[in-house]
């Protein structure tokens, strides 16, 4: 073969290339076209019975020299690649996403800017029980200088005959707290029926795991001018966490912070498994805050220091944790609140990790 004839080839094959290519991309924009149409219907966009149907059609006009098995191959690519354009155009459209919004989206709770650069603490007792219990935290708390607390008053125990939380009076005590220490409360509220009157009580309002996908709960903290705290469920991919966070965006309010808690996996060296990549990820498909809650994740006061470390290091914008004055007593969560010594060590450690690390403190 001469040089000449192989070059002629070669450029039939490039002049080749550049039209497959134009075509592939034509197919690709014709499929986001669908997709907008699947998504309008709320129809799946994977559609096995389509593929089978064009792969069919192409089979019966393949005529070589390529075999069929190549040609399937090529063409399930496409369908492939078609699934992922669509499903990027799904979440460029979501509104809590980044590619929405490029600008981190700061939630601010009692003066403090979240999600800013400067990490953010929540810390309290797991249940309320008494105004002195709550009261013996937020004095430790406000003298680190920290503004919020946490504490649950409606608890959604696994078991019905475990203790549910003081409710409304739990509430009360929150406030009552609060005003005595100047700390913002983020309390946990279960059913969109408690929102509206535990509004005079709480500054931000926290779905819990077991709740991110209670939607009618999600349309009603959609509603309400207040951040809203979103726990990731324990069985729940970051999509459908993602999606949770969407429900409440869509309905306008838009101040809401993530918190990964860990996931149920088959390891029981913890109480969950602590998906700490979560935190990068949220951040860059999402604009708004992510925390990280050591307590649940773990289920192990000898792991909070260093999993809240990780969190800071890896880019979350604040940690959550249990503190109790006496933990062996707790209603709930007894084995893993720090008591009011382990609560200042620490913090005393965190503070001297992200001093060493020059992070923001
Ligand atoms: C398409 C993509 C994914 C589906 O599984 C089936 C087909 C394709 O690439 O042709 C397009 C599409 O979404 C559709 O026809 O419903």
């Amino acid at each position: 073969m001469s040089h000449q004839e192989l070059d002629s080839l070669r450029t039939n094959v490039d002049e080749l290339n550049l039209e497959i290519l134009r075509l592939i991309n034509e197919r690709a924009a014709v499929v986001q076209e669908i997709g907008k149409v699947k998504e309008k219907q709320g129809v799946n966009r994977y559609d096995p019975l389509r593929e089978r149907h064009m792969l069919n059609l192409i089979k019966e006009n393949n005529a070589g020299p390529l075999p069929q098995s190549t040609v399937d191959h090529i063409f399930k690519e496409l369908f492939k690649t078609a699934l992922e354009l669509q499903e990027d155009d799904h979440r460029k459209a979501l509104l809590v996403s980044r590619k929405k919004k490029a600008e981190d989206t700061i939630v601010v709770v009692n003066g403090e800017r979240i999600g800013e650069g400067k990490p953010s603490f929540v810390f309290g007792p797991c249940a309320v029980e008494s105004f002195d219990q709550v009261a013996a935290v937020a004095d430790a708390i406000q003298q680190k200088g920290l503004r919020m607390i946490r504490g649950g008053a409606y608890k959604p125990r696994t078991s019905p005959y475990d203790f549910q939380g003081l409710g409304l009076e739990g509430l009360k005590i929150l406030k009552r707290v609060s005003q005595q220490y100047n700390l913002a409360v983020v309390s946990e509220i279960v059913t969109p029926h408690h929102l509206e009157e535990a509004l005079d009580y709480i500054d931000v309002v926290q779905i819990g795991a077991r709740n991110m996908q209670n939607f009618e709960l999600l349309k009603a903290a959609g509603s309400i001018n207040k951040p809203v705290l979103l726990k990731r469920g324990m069985a729940a991919t970051i999509d459908e966490f993602i999606n949770a966070a969407e429900y409440i965006i869509s309905q306008g309010n838009d101040q809401i912070i993530l918190c990964e808690r860990g996931i149920r996996t088959y390891e029981k060296a913890t109480r969950n498994t602590l998906d700490i990549s979560a935190v990068p990820i949220l951040k860059q498909e999402t604009h708004l805050p992510v925390f990280v809650d050591v307590t649940h994740s773990t289920g192990r006061r000898d792991l909070l220091l260093p999993t809240a470390k990780a969190a800071i290091a890896i880019g979350a914008d604040g940690v959550m944790a249990e503190v109790h004055p006496d933990p062996a007593v707790a209603l709930s969560d007894a084995a893993q609140q720090m008591n009011l010594q382990q609560f200042d060590e620490f913090y005393d450690s965190l503070q001297k990790f992200m001093k060493q690390y020059e992070i923001q403190v």
